[in-house]
């Protein structure tokens, strides 16, 4: 606990502190002039192998693999940390300014969608694949898909961010939300001991929006915290994570704009890149 009491009005401390501070700011907008490099496929992916673009990038080489041609896409890198997210082009693309952000150029008229939830839902309506049709499958998996959407945050922007990126460790912000961490992983332990996939007896987007998140996170890939969160109580959720991680397309995705020395690509333009 710290004594801080908030003065009336908020102002901008820009020395906060903490590992993303010096890209955190309370204003939207460009900070500077930059295009956006276009290449030869009508799919343009601004992005970056965090977990929420590598959603996108398991996506596309799942579309890829199952022969969809029109899925082809140029990769591009966006670093985040060094605030390209700022420059003019991908603000148009992204008014949020966060990866992912894609521009489809495949039409008349070219289309930017962002958000990854409704970067999934696009891309999976305009190949019809991962994404039932069928009613009672579709709402199913479109609430999966938005429960990551909701809940993602309080994983990553909340535990992650205290339990790794604060400038020091607050046992309140940490306790809130390790226990909602693991009240989600809950969720996910129950549903995933009923059902092969999250959504049903299909793979769809609501697997592909949660495996990099969830699936991370039992495989003790996000923020050191495996022994923390003690992660192996959720068995079923192992076992899905393992089961999706094996599939060639999801291990091909998640190299797509990795800035790790280990298997990453920084861009990916052809299918290539990644063999
Ligand atoms: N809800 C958004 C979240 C995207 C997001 O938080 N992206 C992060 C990287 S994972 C980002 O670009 N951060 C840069 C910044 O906040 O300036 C989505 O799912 O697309």
């Amino acid at each position: 606990m710290t004594d801080y009491v908030p003065p009336e009005v908020w102002t901008w401390d820009s020395e906060s502190g903490g590992t993303f501070a010096s890209i955190n700011r309370p204003i939207a907008g460009a900070t500077h002039e930059k295009a956006l490099p276009v290449g030869k496929h009508p799919l343009q992916l601004y992005s970056l192998a965090t977990p929420n673009g590598q959603k996108v990038t398991i996506l596309l080489e799942e579309l890829l693999a199952l022969g969809h041609k029109g899925a082809e896409y140029d990769a591009w890198l966006i670093k985040i940390g060094d605030g390209d997210q700022f420059g003019s082009g991908f603000v148009a693309v992204n008014p949020n300014s966060k990866i992912p952000a894609l521009m489809d150029h495949s039409g008349d008229t070219p289309i930017r969608v962002f958000e990854s939830g409704a970067i999934l839902q696009y891309l999976a309506q305009k190949f019809g694949a991962f994404l039932p049709t069928e009613p009672a499958a579709h709402a199913e998996c479109l609430s999966w898909l938005f429960w990551q959407m909701g809940s993602a945050p309080y994983l990553g922007g909340g535990f992650g961010h205290f339990y790794a990126y604060a400038p020091s460790k607050m046992e309140y912000p940490i306790n809130r939300f390790a226990m909602e961490t693991k009240r989600q992983l809950d969720v996910l332990d129950q549903r995933l001991a009923v059902s092969q996939y999250i959504a049903g007896d299909e793979y769809t987007i609501a697997d592909i929006a949660i495996w990099p998140w969830y699936g991370g996170l039992v495989k003790g890939r996000l923020y050191g915290a495996a022994q923390f969160l003690s992660v192996h109580e959720y068995k079923h959720v192992l076992r899905w994570a393992e089961a999706i991680e094996a599939r060639p397309a999801v291990q091909r995705g998640r190299r797509v704009n990795r800035t790790s020395a280990d298997e990453g690509v920084l861009e990916r333009h052809a299918a290539s890149d990644l063999d």
